[in-house]
């Protein structure tokens, strides 16, 4: 077979705006594009996944709310529909996005249907940095990483992380996440150096959980707010919402900042591109798409020295020590109080986006590893 000759795919992913969801959908969606037959498997139509596209088909995964079910067997329910997919799709293969439950899922889909599917695991971070430490995930997500037939990382730091907490012994590639540079490009309304206001605006994009630390980002805000004019944009919606902006209020700052809520991917864009910095102050982050996105559209970012962060910035952006919102502020203005060192950054973020991480390119390594695993059968 051929690297071009048409495969049948089942993708699963959670639908939810973080990042795997993401990366999944993108993933889908080129393929479908390139003429293979996809399969999308989630309990929620992804947000990215926002309009119809030829090649592809959604199908709901649902969980019974029997009362005795304090919690839902949403692992079993997907593993009956993967299995039902694999008969009437006759699949080459699966895709299965984030281990927990999806890698576990797919091995009792496999077993029920005796040995009929063939699945591709990407770990994406918390799966195996935070779950699947936890003794209750361990065992079983480290079983299914070992029969899945091969297993890739998004970056090289939850590779290392998944070999030593999980003592995962079989290959691991790293493929990294992507960005579609056609897409997340820089804005035309020009940086703050170009407006009247000359108001920085500084963005956060996340699902806002307590691994985020967002109101560490709120508290380095306040420091830039109180030496230039600056606006804070936080995009998404989770937990800590209410937190980051009751910080904010105690801050004497909430009149500067923004919570948007989820966006679609056209308003995500174009909150980006206009953007001046990006901020990240996450607790551990295997690799950080968002912030990708931001480089790919040439905003300077500036993140905590965590997980695989340093891979997706190379010489590019800024790093800070963790909980150390003064040092965050301090670097942050160190762009945006000096419009040449802003330029300079600007292009370099986007330049490393487009050299390093094109969809394109990276989504074909994905398509590679399809052909051989479907090869091996
Ligand atoms: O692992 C998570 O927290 C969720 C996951 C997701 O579904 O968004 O995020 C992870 O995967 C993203 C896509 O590969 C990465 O960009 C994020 O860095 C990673 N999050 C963490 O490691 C905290």
């Amino acid at each position: 077979m051929s690297a071009e000759a048409p495969l049948r795919i089942g993708v699963v992913c959670y639908p939810t705006v973080g990042g795997s969801g993401v990366v999944a959908t993108e993933i889908a969606l080129e393929a479908a594009r390139r003429g293979h037959e996809v399969h999308l498997l989630s309990y929620d139509r992804p947000a990215r996944l926002s309009r119809p596209a030829p090649g592809l088909r959604f199908h709901g995964v649902s969980v019974s709310a029997y009362p005795l079910f304090r919690y839902p067997p949403y692992d079993l329910a997907l593993a009956t529909r993967m299995l039902e997919v694999q008969e009437e799709a006759n699949l080459d293969l699966f895709h299965v996005h984030y281990a927990i439950p999806h890698a576990v899922s797919a091995y009792l889909a496999n077993a029920m249907g005796k040995g009929q599917l063939r699945w591709i695991t990407t770990l994406h971070g918390t799966d195996i940095t935070i779950v699947g430490a936890d003794r209750a995930y361990m065992r079983p997500t480290r079983f299914a990483l070992e029969q899945s037939a091969a297993v890739t990382a998004v970056s090289r730091f939850l590779a290392d992380e998944t070999q030593l907490m999980f003592g995962f012994r079989e290959p691991l590639e790293v493929i990294p996440n992507f960005v579609d540079t056609a897409r997340f490009k820089p804005g035309t309304a020009g940086r703050f150096y170009d407006r009247p206001d000359r108001e920085r605006i500084l963005v956060h994009a996340s699902n806002l959980r307590p691994v985020k630390r967002v109101a560490d980002i709120v508290r380095a805000f306040a420091i830039v707010a109180s030496r230039v004019p600056a606006r804070l944009r936080i995009a998404g919606d989770g937990p800590d919402r209410e937190h980051a902006l009751a910080v904010a209020a105690d801050l004497g700052v909430a009149d500067r900042v923004d919570a948007l809520g989820s966006l679609s991917i056209d308003a995500l864009e174009k909150l980006l591109a206009d953007a001046d910095l990006f901020l990240s102050a996450s607790e551990t982050e295997s690799f950080g798409l968002s912030m990708l996105e931001a480089m790919s559209c040439g905003v300077p970012c500036v993140s905590t020295n965590v997980g695989g962060v340093s891979e997706v910035f190379g010489p590019t952006g800024r790093l800070v020590p963790l909980a150390d919102p003064a040092a965050m502020a301090e670097a942050a203005l160190s762009f945006l109080d000096d419009a040449a060192a802003h330029r300079a950054a600007s292009a370099a973020a986007r330049q490393r986006a487009v050299d390093e991480f094109e969809m394109s390119r990276v989504v074909e390594r994905y398509f590679a590893l399809y052909d051989r695993v479907v090869r091996a059968r």
